[in-house]
């Protein structure tokens, strides 16, 4: 099939000449420069548009494709993407970074050079935003049917500057200068409603006229999104909010009203401009509701307008579409669809509610009481009256469903209710999205089993079926491929080839080259040269790394606590047969979470106080770089010996750095909360530091009346250690985390010190026997492969969304 057949246009050119020539005809014609007067961001700019040509052409036959069969689609609604640098993968992706090399050389510069300019799209905080990222990668490497719909905030996660004083936060203006990456469609417009008030149709019981009170424009533009070692492009569509035309004051502006003038517009725009950085807690704002809505309806239109190019009625509706939440943050999405399908499209309460109910299906990613989302009523039935309306009818259908299995069962109905009446009344987000979907997912073992016996026992006792588990996965080419080449390039030679990319289970087989002392060696240098080019420590020593979202329940707090616990040990006996450590900290705290931000202001004084000790700086470094984000992550995770994901168990609900830096061949240190189970399980306990007490025990410890106290009275170094922290050497900041922690310490952190404290010695006698670690790291990559992405969508395609791949053919 060559779809430029008929039109004139000539196939792009595979061999290098021809690369160059659309490189420089980019750079010409698009660009408007000369080789001549060529910048580096000409370059940067020109070789993205000549890489993009290539995958618009796959993406234009994949479209095709996906037309000409009408499968059932999987749409993917997030409120964070967090995508990393576009320029690498898509070299990788398109198959031409070799060309792309050469080529860019004629213009005097270095891929490296250009890619230094490639700017990650920030749109999202942590795990979240960076699962989803893997997933619509994984499932274009699926050839599964697919889009992802998400918002795109004009300003990203904020960029982090870490000083002595801890955290400070600067704008992310992500799309300064522009984005070669995505292609605006403002064809596919939506209009999106707010706030007004609802009429009644005369005649009809459910159906209900809105009138919105303000309307807002949404404008998408996409990104493609190839697949890896398939013809297949999918795309993510972002958007953006746009005041209609109407919305600017001609006269007040002619009045010399200049900011009265664009008030308006203003305030319409800033529904896509900044991404709220909070990480898995709940933030009630208008605001962040209002983005909500703004994706969903602007998302639902686009689904429902594709779905009518190729359909007719609404029969089919639900056999060819499903749509899945990403958390509770598009949950709106289900009232919103029962809007559409009874006010708009006139159907049937009834019918309309079981084409939703089919419709959708919703991941859970915490366990968090605090993260799970609620709005109040009152903010609700301002900014949504129609949609309130909606779902009270909803939830008296759903109790009177309840009512009817658990007769009597008061407490129950309250208990279950979409709707909290416990003080101010509230929406429960989480209640919505299980009784308005058809599966309900955790997202990894431990997680899916405590959401069915904790948070959501009682649905999962109504509707058992509904409730499943997919465990997450990760990108192999991007934490792989293109984060550790070297490690990939050895991984290709023991393995002869390169199949192990779209079928991970394929590093099983490492394991014959586990006791394999050349090659044994050759991994071990492999993971030095990624430490000299991290560049952050003596590249000989233990190179620890906690890198993730600060959040108490993480315990970068217990990590600290061990690092104070070195530094006394190495003073008390200078002469000891220390180990060297390179401990690294990264990550980001939400700016309002300012126990998080203590902690983060804690390390960085003690890794200050511990370089200016020339006693203990020989042994321990603790190092902060600034501003953790995906391109950091790349750095870093090849690089680390040892992985830290020491959260109290029962908290984490999977992780997906823990993988990361598994399948890079870090041990990890850790507790039995979310996939480290998994994790551990694969690579084998022998091969895994595992200390801590799980969730079960952890639950007890707290009903039977935890007291921090006794462990601070009863260990002389986790006294030591805590006495240091508040004796006024660290200031105020010393003293508040210290305070915290013998007060109330809310995730257990001292009762799992001491373990904790042992596992790190084990690590050391592991550490001092390099073969012993050597073979521990391979064997972590080698059974690591389940991690992948791949596997996770593949489980999701089987047990949730029932979608098959559509494959699309090659260019003749
Ligand atoms: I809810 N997660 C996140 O990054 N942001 C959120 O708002 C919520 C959850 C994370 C979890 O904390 C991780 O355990 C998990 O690995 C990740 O989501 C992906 O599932």
């Amino acid at each position: 099939m060559d779809l430029r057949q008929g039109t004139g246009l000539r196939k792009l050119g595979k061999t290098a000449d021809e690369f160059q020539q659309d490189l420089l005809s980019n750079l010409f014609y698009r660009r408007g420069t000369t080789v001549e007067s060529a910048s580096a961001r000409d370059a940067y700019e020109t070789l993205s548009l000549t890489v993009r040509d290539r995958l618009a052409e796959r993406r234009a036959r994949t479209a095709a494709a996906h037309y000409a069969s009408n499968p059932r689609w999987v749409y993917y609604l997030s409120a964070e993407y967090l995508l990393g640098a576009q320029l690498e993968q898509n070299l990788l992706y398109s198959g031409t970074g070799d060309l792309a090399a050469e080529a860019v050389k004629a213009l005097g510069f270095s891929l490296e050079d250009l890619e230094d300019l490639d700017v990650e799209p920030g749109l999202g905080n942590g795990g979240l935003g960076r699962l989803a990222a893997c997933l619509v990668d994984s499932l274009a490497t699926r050839d599964i049917p697919a889009v992802g719909y998400g918002i795109r905030y004009d300003l990203g996660i904020f960029r982090q500057i870490i000083t002595e004083n801890g955290q400070t936060e600067l704008p992310d203006d992500w799309a300064f200068h522009g984005n070669p990456w995505e292609f605006p469609a403002p064809d596919d417009r939506q209009a999106v409603g707010f706030y007004g008030h609802t009429e009644p149709i005369p005649g009809s019981e459910t159906r209900k006229i809105w009138v919105p009170g303000e309307i807002v424009l949404g404008e998408p533009s996409h990104m493609l999104v190839p697949g890896y070692g398939t013809e297949t492009v999918n795309i993510v569509r972002l958007w953006s909010a746009k005041a209609s035309e109407a919305s600017f004051d001609l006269s007040r502006f002619s009045a010399g009203q200049y900011a009265e003038a664009v008030q308006e517009a203003v305030r319409a725009e800033n529904i896509s401009k900044v991404l709220y950085p909070d990480d898995s807690t709940e933030l009630g704002r208008e605001l962040r509701l209002k983005q909500q809505y703004f994706l969903v309806s602007c998302s639902l239109r686009d689904i429902v307008r594709r779905f009518r190019l190729r359909n007719e009625g609404w029969d089919t509706f639900a056999e060819k579409t499903v749509i899945q939440l990403n958390d509770t943050h598009p949950t709106i999405a289900i009232p919103e669809l029962m809007r559409l399908l009874v006010d708009e499209y006139e159907l049937e309460w009834d019918r309309a509610w079981e084409i939703t109910r089919k419709t959708f299906a919703y991941t859970c990613h915490t366990l968090l009481p605090e993260a799970l989302e609620t709005w109040p009523v009152r903010m609700f039935e301002k900014l949504l009256p129609r949609h309130l309306e909606i779902i009270y009818l909803i939830n008296m259908l759903f109790l009177r469903e309840v009512e009817a299995r658990f007769p009597g069962d008061h407490d129950r109905l309250r208990r279950m209710s979409i709707i909290g009446e416990e003080g101010e009344r509230r929406v429960r987000m989480a209640h919505l999205a299980v009784v308005g979907t058809e599966a309900v997912n955790g997202v990894a073992e431990l997680h899916s089993k405590l959401l069915r016996e904790t948070v959501l026992d009682d649905f999962a006792e109504l509707w058992p079926a509904k409730f499943q588990n997919v465990t997450n996965g990760v990108s192999p080419r991007r934490f792989i491929k293109i984060a550790n080449p070297r490690l990939s390039d050895l991984i290709t030679e023991g393995l002869g080839g390169e199949g192990w990319l779209r079928d991970l289970d394929r590093l099983a087989e490492l394991e014959h080259l586990a006791g394999d002392a050349s090659f044994a060696e050759r991994w071990q240098s492999i993971k030095r040269a990624n430490k000299v080019d991290l560049g952050l420590g003596d590249p000989d020593s233990l190179t620890d790394v906690m890198i993730k979202r600060f959040h108490e329940y993480k315990r970068q707090q217990l990590k600290l606590l061990h690092v104070i616990t070195l530094y006394h040990r190495i003073r008390a006996n200078p002469g000891g047969d220390w180990i060297p450590r390179t401990i690294l900290f990264a990550g980001k705290a939400a700016p309002a979470y300012h126990a998080a931000k203590d902690i983060i202001r804690l390390i960085a004084t003690v890794a200050a106080r511990i370089e200016a000790d020339p006693v203990v700086s020989p042994y321990l470094k603790v190092v902060f770089p600034s501003n953790y984000n995906v391109t950091l992550a790349e750095r870093i995770i090849p690089a680390a010996d040892l992985s830290e994901q020491i959260s109290l168990a029962g908290k984490e609900a999977s992780g997906t750095g823990n993988m990361k830096l598994a399948l890079n061949g870090a041990i990890t240190i850790g507790t039995l909360d979310g996939a480290n189970i998994e994790i551990r399980a694969r690579v084998g306990a022998e091969n895994f530091f595992l200390f801590g007490m799980d969730a079960y025990q952890a639950a007890q410890t707290r009903i039977n009346g935890y007291d921090p106290r006794h462990f601070y009275e009863h260990d002389a170094e986790l006294r030591a250690a805590l006495d240091t922290l508040a004796s006024g050497i660290f200031g105020d900041v010393g003293h508040r985390v210290a305070g915290s922690l013998l007060g109330w310490d809310e995730y257990l952190t001292l009762a799992d010190y001491r373990g904790y404290i042992e596992a790190q010695e084990e690590v050391e006698r592991a550490w001092r026997e390099p073969a012993r670690w050597t073979r521990m790291s391979i064997l972590n990559t080698a059974h690591s492969g389940f991690f992948s992405a791949d596997r996770t969508v593949a489980d999701y395609a089987a047990r949730i969304w029932r979608v098959a791949p559509v494959p699309v053919q090659h260019e003749d």
